[in-house]
């Protein structure tokens, strides 16, 4: 079901990704929610472990079955005449971010964030009365209210969605100075070729795009930790507003009868919350020791190159060094890590500039991907209406993310795509969850989303994970006498591993952190120690210097000012290699697994769609079951899949001390 939520990029966004419900949402990669996704099956004891919800409101008789239908049907008339409402500001906020854009968002965000909690009070009206398995899904996602609950407290929404589009919008149009006559710097961002800045840098500021390409491609410490630092001073605003958007929807989960915020959130997988915490470490305990393999082998390679006062052999690897802004992929510093002598992969940013792609290009052949698995191609509006590349003359909420406006085919993306082979990953991932919001349209509005919200971004990551070499040939991109051979394999591997497996650490602590913030163990005076310690367990990955006091680093990563839970990419992690084992398996394909791609298997596309068109009607595991045959989450497939690698690494690390 869902919630009101807002989205990642925007505010009530309409975006996918709610993951277990999702009435009220609107974007995928999405915030706060509407309404939210049933419990399953599990009883509202289960949902609210810590809390029993509060009683319901004294009525003259008891509720009886009919009167509770007539309630859901209400609910959903109204969640559905909401969330076109919200989808629509929540875009023209994203797409043109002002103070007026900020202004509506703030306003449709209190609207949803009143339902949401108005509907949530109502239906505990119905505590306690036997109702069908199908209604009582929908009551327990209402009961849920939204992953930012607002208390009913007179202008609490208000409030909360006034400090959430803050929030968001501070994220989206940070920028920092950096010296533009440093030509360190120059040689990277001068796109035009002409030596100077002037037209990229017109006040001597960058933003998070430009900021990236220096962390991607700059080999120099001392320009990598001012551009990591710099970017760091967009964030340190947010804290104290951060803080009172906590005290906030920690008061209206507690109204929903639940122990904080994170209890709510990890009430969300159809099983008891506290089996959810196990769950998610059970799974980071199978990849643990390929992800230290993989860190040490990282570390070991940037030792080499930055000496050991930059890199020293026994402590966490410093954070700015690994190609990417959060250190969440490392995909960027392949070159430094690649494996001597060894057969070259393929460089799919080279072949894309090489073959004239454009971004237009880039999601066209996204597209041709799913329509060569049976999916309808994408409706005209998508073409008119996405934005794909970052317009000059504005404020744009640049985090990508795929949202529908309507729940039925008004769906888009929203990116500022890089010609480069991650953002053509990207591409295949936003596409997924519009191909998902499509797939599921016909669900009531409270099944409109993902199985889980792990399985809503784990869907275009899958067909991602297709995009092999002999893929490449079919498409024309690559020519068939440098498809690489066999002895290519093991780049192809670890150059997929430094992004896949070097995120799942990531993946597990951003929400690590937040629960502890919500539980009250992390104060607004520990936030930032508290998600450095959790780089450091997690990630091994350190600041490159002292922080400052009033320094708040998680608020510099989008989905903490964008109000959007983050467990569910290191679920999609896992899910993504789940099905795309199960895909090859149905294909029949016999080769290594990282050499198989689905492109163009309608047989395959048929069994996902129909997984996909389940939407959050059903418990996650039956869906996962549709299309795996399997109930359990596991990460075996990724073991399997890197395999080849984790032997090779054990090798080479075989004389190292690894650990921090
Ligand atoms: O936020 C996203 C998507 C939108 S749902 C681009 N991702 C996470 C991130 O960027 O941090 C995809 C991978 C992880
Ligand atoms: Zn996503």
């Amino acid at each position: 079901m869902k919630r009101f939520m807002k989205n990642s990029a925007s505010n009530l966004a309409v975006m996918m990704g709610l993951a277990t419900a999702a009435a009220l949402t609107l974007s995928a990669c999405n915030q706060d929610q509407l309404i939210t996704a049933p419990e399953a099956n599990a009883p509202v004891e289960a949902s609210a472990p810590t809390q029993a919800p509060a009683a319901a409101p004294a009525k003259s008789s008891a509720p009886t079955v009919q009167e509770a239908r007539e309630f859901l049907q209400d609910a959903e008339k109204q969640i559905v005449e909401l969330r076109e409402y919200a989808a629509r500001v929540y875009w023209v906020n994203a797409n043109f971010i002002n103070y007026d854009t900020n202004w509506l968002a703030a306003k449709a965000g209190a609207e949803g964030a009143k339902l949401s909690t108005t509907l949530a009070n109502k239906a505990k009206r119905f505590n306690g009365l036997a109702l069908p398995g199908d209604m009582q899904r929908k009551m327990d996602g209402l009961k849920r209210g939204s992953n930012f609950p607002a208390p009913e407290t007179e202008g609490a929404a208000v409030k909360l969605s006034t400090l959430m589009t803050k929030l968001d919008s501070t994220y989206g149009t940070g920028e920092f100075a950096v010296d533009v006559k440093d030509k360190r710097i120059i040689k990277i961002l001068d796109t035009d070729g002409d030596g100077t800045l002037t037209t990229e840098v017109p006040k001597g500021k960058i933003h998070l795009g430009q900021a990236s390409d220096i962390i991607a491609k700059s080999r120099d410490p001392e320009v990598l930790q001012t551009v990591w630092e710099g970017w760091r001073t967009v964030s340190k605003p947010m804290k104290s507003d951060y803080a009172k958007m906590v005290t906030i929807v920690n008061e209206g989960a507690s109204e929903l009868g639940f122990a904080d915020t994170g209890a709510l959130w990890r009430s969300g997988y159809d099983m008891p919350a506290d089996d959810f915490v196990k769950e998610s470490d059970r799974l980071f305990e199978q990849i643990k020791p390929l992800y230290e393999h993989l860190h040490c082998n990282a570390r070991a390679a940037l030792n080499k190159e930055y000496g050991d006062s930059v890199v020293p052999l026994d402590q966490p690897i410093r954070a700015d060094l690994l190609g990417n802004m959060w250190a969440q992929s490392w995909g960027n510093i392949y070159d430094l890590v690649e494996p001597e002598g060894a057969a070259e992969g393929v460089d799919l940013t080279a072949l894309l500039l090489e073959n004239d792609y454009d971004q237009m290009k880039m999601v066209k052949t996204g597209e041709a991907f799913f329509s060569s698995l049976g999916f309808e191609p994408l409706p005209e509006t998508f073409w008119e209406r996405s934005l794909i590349t970052k317009p000059q003359d504005r404020e744009v909420q640049c985090h990508a993310s795929a949202w529908d406006l309507d729940d039925r085919d008004d769906i888009r993306i929203k990116m500022c795509t890089k010609i480069n082979g991650e953002d053509f990953s990207t591409v295949h991932h936003e596409l997924g969850h519009n191909y998902y919001q499509r797939a599921y349209k016909d669900q009531p509005v409270f099944y409109k989303d993902g199985a889980n919200d792990g399985f809503h971004e784990a869907i275009g990551d899958m067909i991602a994970l297709s995009i092999t070499p002999d893929y490449l040939v079919q498409i024309g991109l690559l020519d068939p006498k440098d498809v690489p051979g066999a002895d290519a394999d093991l780049s192809l591997l670890l150059r997929q591993a430094m992004d896949k497996v070097a995120f799942m650490p990531f993946g597990l602590m951003v929400d690590q952190w937040r629960w502890q913030v919500f539980s009250g163990e992390l104060t607004p005076a520990t936030y930032n120690e508290g998600w450095w310690a959790l780089r450091d367990k997690y990630q091994g990955v350190r600041a490159p210097g002292d922080r400052p006091t009033d320094a708040f680093d998680p608020g510099a990563k989008y989905h903490i000012p964008g109000n959007t839970p983050y467990m569910r990419y290191f679920l999609a992690h896992v899910l993504q290699f789940q099905f795309h084992k199960a895909a090859c398996d149905m294909a029949g394909f016999e080769g290594p697994l990282h050499r198989c791609s689905i492109y163009g298997n309608e047989e395959v596309g048929a069994n996902f769609k129909a997984m996909m068109e389940m939407g959050a009607s059903k418990p996650w595991p039956d869906a996962l079951e549709a299309f795996t045959g399997q109930r359990d989450m596991d990460a075996t497939p990724i073991l399997e899949y890197f395999g080849p690698l984790l032997t090779y690494l054990e090798e080479e690390n075989k004389d190292r001390t690894c650990g921090w």
